[in-house]
Parts: structure tokens; C-alpha cells; sequence
């Protein structure tokens, strides 16, 4: 069937170990191979194995109009989980939502990015949840210093194909989202988290 097989060396599992402070990964170098694609036959396998190299990285900066600001971070190996970094600084202390939103636009601030990023039109819940918005990634937890920093994996935000979440945008809320179990009427859209402290468009970053 497919006259090209591209090989990738990717090691999912590798993401979920990776501490949030590792600055680059040391299996990075084998993305080397990723720019002169090789044709691989697999004598073993009955399949046609067609996996096309697609290690992507991307980043979102969030502002807005309080002191809240931050870096989000992605990376994706092929079709893996999606490692999602972030470091955001002048919250209150505690748990604050923390979603992809839907629109990466940001013409009237934070409001402009619209609903939670939802293409399977499902209601809102928790990132473990099988019902839930592809964006919701649940809370960030700030410390003292007013700093959330953490290292999240995500199956349901890739950086390509249809659901690609780049040019969506992430948004930061004032409060806790309640991951649709707060018997809120905003329960199951928005987990009751309240106003949008600061948001970013995700845009394509070198690897
Ligand atoms: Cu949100
Ligand atoms: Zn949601």
C-alpha cells in the first residue's frame, strides 16, 4: 500500500517520567532522523506500518488585564500523549481552571477565545474523566509565591491532525473549576471557575 514508510524513534512513556524541569529531553537527538525520512520495510510484520514523523513543539504566552502571566509549553511525539508545561505566576494561592479554549483569538482579551475546546460535544468534567471537553485540563494549584508550575500529559490535545489544539488558546481562571461536579448551573460548561485571569494563543516552536 503505502510506498514510503517513515520511521520514528519516539518513546512515548519516556514523556510521563520526564521532570517538569528537564530543559530538553536527552533522547531529543533522535528526532535528527525525522528530517531525512527513511524507507524501513518490516519483514516481520504482516501490516503495512505507515507512521509519519510529526514531533511537534508549541508554546502559548498568557497575559491579560491583572498581573497574571505565564508559559505554556507542549511537545508531542507522533500520535502520543501531549506533555503540557507550565509555569504561571501572580495568582492567589490554591486551585485555579486551567482549559484549552476553542479560539485563538484574543480581539476583546480573554472573552474572544470563546468556549471550552469541546469537538466531541461532550459536557464538562475532569481531565481523568471519559466524559469531559477535550480542554479541560483541570486546576493548576499556586503556591504562596502565587506561582503554579507543573508538568501535565494529556491524550486529548494533540499538536496536529483534526483536534490539533495549535491556534487555540489557554486561559487561566480566577477560581477553582469544580471538573462539573459542583451542582452549579455553570457545573458542566465552565466548572464554575469564574473570570479568565490571563490567556495565550498556542503557536508552532522550533523542536
Ligand atoms: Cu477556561
Ligand atoms: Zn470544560
Amino acid at each position: 500500500m503505502a510506498s514510503h514508510t517513515f520511521l520514528s524513534f519516539s518513546s512515548p512513556p519516556r514523556l510521563l517520567v520526564s521532570p517538569p524541569s528537564t530543559p530538553r529531553s536527552p533522547f531529543v537527538g533522535v528526532s535528527l532522523n525525522l528530517h531525512r525520512p527513511q524507507s524501513v520495510s518490516f519483514s516481520a510484520s504482516k501490516k503495512s506500518l505507515t507512521v509519519v514523523s510529526a514531533a511537534k513543539k508549541a508554546v502559548a504566552v498568557l497575559k491579560g488585564n491583572s498581573d497574571v502571566e505565564g508559559v505554556v509549553t507542549l511537545t508531542q511525539d507522533d500520535s502520543g500523549p501531549t506533555k503540557v508545561s507550565v509555569r504561571i505566576t501572580g495568582l492567589t494561592p490554591g486551585p485555579h481552571g486551567f482549559h484549552l479554549h476553542e479560539f485563538g483569538d484574543t480581539t476583546n482579551g480573554c472573552i474572544s477565545t470563546g468556549p471550552h475546546f469541546n469537538p466531541n460535544n461532550m459536557t464538562h468534567g475532569a481531565p481523568e474523566d471519559e466524559i469531559r471537553h477535550a480542554g479541560d485540563l483541570g486546576n493548576i494549584i499556586a503556591n504562596a509565591d502565587g506561582v503554579a508550575e507543573t508538568t501535565l500529559v494529556d491524550n486529548q490535545i494533540p499538536l496536529t491532525g483534526p483536534n490539533s489544539v495549535v491556534g487555540r488558546a489557554f486561559v487561566v481562571h480566577e477560581l477553582k473549576d469544580d471538573l462539573g461536579k459542583g451542582g452549579h448551573e455553570l457545573s458542566l460548561t465552565t466548572g464554575n471557575a469564574g473570570g479568565r485571569l490571563a490567556c495565550g494563543v498556542v503557536g508552532l516552536t522550533p523542536l
